[in-house]
């Protein structure tokens, strides 16, 4: 089975309200995605939907033009080998994760279809069916995070992850306050910063919330500023945006600066560098999120498929883009959370149909 073709589409995904983090409002999300075909007929899709610009140093437009670098590449090779092309992609082009990932989740979806078998079972196999998730509540006053920290917790989430930074760290630890007083432990606390604090703040954050049993998620920019003040943290410590490679996760449990992670899959490399790390997190006992950063039902049943095969005691849940967007690729298949977690598709590779006229506008075609 070898790949004929390769087609790459530009996407806005419109989002019912915008998406707040540290620094960052969004209205829309610029996805990627790609859809390769074999010389057999069977096609594989794959998505990587950074948020914004600004979040990692890759972005969409540069998703699709390392993707155009790349396609010629692959035409002509074998789709059922992912680890031979993964070492082709890396000799035509050096880094570019994002757009690397798109091609490897393509990739395992026409394997498995190939097979007749579902991505997680090719991933090592699926514990659950059924996989927690979480939900991000966006930068806003306290009143509004309690409030609605309170409406997810009833919805079923198991798991909460309070954005917090882009203003000043009294407001953060006043959303925080109000966030446990409306839903105390009955739900796992996470407050991600995004990399915007300073040392001096993220010190602040924990010292004022020492009694409350929070995460704290990737408070400052460097693994440097981390290490400074992680001695004096008085809670976990995970990070997220510091890990862009499988060498930046090995980085920081060598330097011992974290005790989980916020994972992304695109980021990592796609669903076989995420393998990866699931397997070095194990061996240290690390949690971690099988996350993406956005992006619409092919990412978001790739992220499903990997998370069921974390290890149920280390999974932080698996996010997904789907509660802050209208529409879906395949409206039958979609996946979506409910009470809090996700059904794993049935059907064979990523186990959904992208319906093409709904997937934006095609940006180039090879082959
Ligand atoms: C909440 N997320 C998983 C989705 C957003 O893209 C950012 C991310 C995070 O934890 O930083
Ligand atoms: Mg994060």
């Amino acid at each position: 089975m070898r790949i004929s073709e390769v087609h790459i589409y530009q996407k806005d995904l419109q989002l019912k309200t915008p998406y707040t983090m540290a620094g960052t409002v969004l209205h829309t999300l610029d996805s990627t995605i790609v859809k390769l075909v074999c010389d057999n007929g069977l096609c594989g899709w794959g998505e990587t939907c950074p948020v914004g610009p600004a979040y990692q140093p890759e972005h969409a437009a540069g998703a699709r033009a390392a993707l155009a670098q790349l396609a010629p590449a692959i035409i002509g090779e074998s789709a059922l080998t992912p680890l031979l092309l993964r070492r082709r992609l890396d000799a035509n082009l050096n880094g570019h994760n994002q757009a690397k990932a798109a091609i490897d989740v393509a990739l395992m979806d026409l394997i498995g279809k190939h097979h007749k078998m579902r991505v997680c079972d090719l991933l090592g196999g699926a514990i659950s069916e059924k996989i927690p998730s979480y939900y991000a509540l966006g930068i806003a006053s306290p009143g509004d995070c309690a409030k609605q920290a309170r409406e997810k917790t009833d919805q079923g989430f198991p798991r909460l992850q309070i954005k917090c930074g882009g203003r000043d760290i009294d407001e953060d630890i006043a959303v925080v306050h109000k966030v446990w007083e409306a839903v105390g432990n009955q739900v796992r606390l996470a407050v991600d910063a995004n990399r915007s604090l300073t040392a001096r703040d993220t010190l602040l954050l924990s010292l004022s919330c020492k009694q409350i049993p929070i995460v704290i998620e990737q408070p400052c920019n460097t693994m440097e500023e981390i290490a400074s003040i992680r001695p004096q943290i008085h809670h976990p410590v995970y990070l997220d945006e510091n890990t862009e490679t499988i060498n930046d996760v090995l980085r920081a449990i060598s330097l011992g600066i974290c005790d989980g992670f916020g994972l992304k899959l695109t980021r990592l490399g796609g669903l076989n560098a995420f393998t990866t790390v699931r397997d070095i997190c194990a061996v240290r006992s690390l949690p971690h999120s099988c996350d993406d950063t956005h992006g619409g039902d092919i990412i978001a049943a790739a992220c499903v498929h990997a998370g069921s095969t974390v290890e149920p005691k280390l999974l932080e849940g698996v996010w997904i883009g789907a509660p802050y967007y209208q529409q879906h690729y395949d409206p039958e298949n979609s996946i979506q959370i409910k009470d809090g977690h996700i059904n794993l598709p049935r059907a064979p590779g990523l186990g959904i149909t992208p319906d093409e006229n709904l997937i934006g506008n095609l940006s180039a075609s090879f082959g």
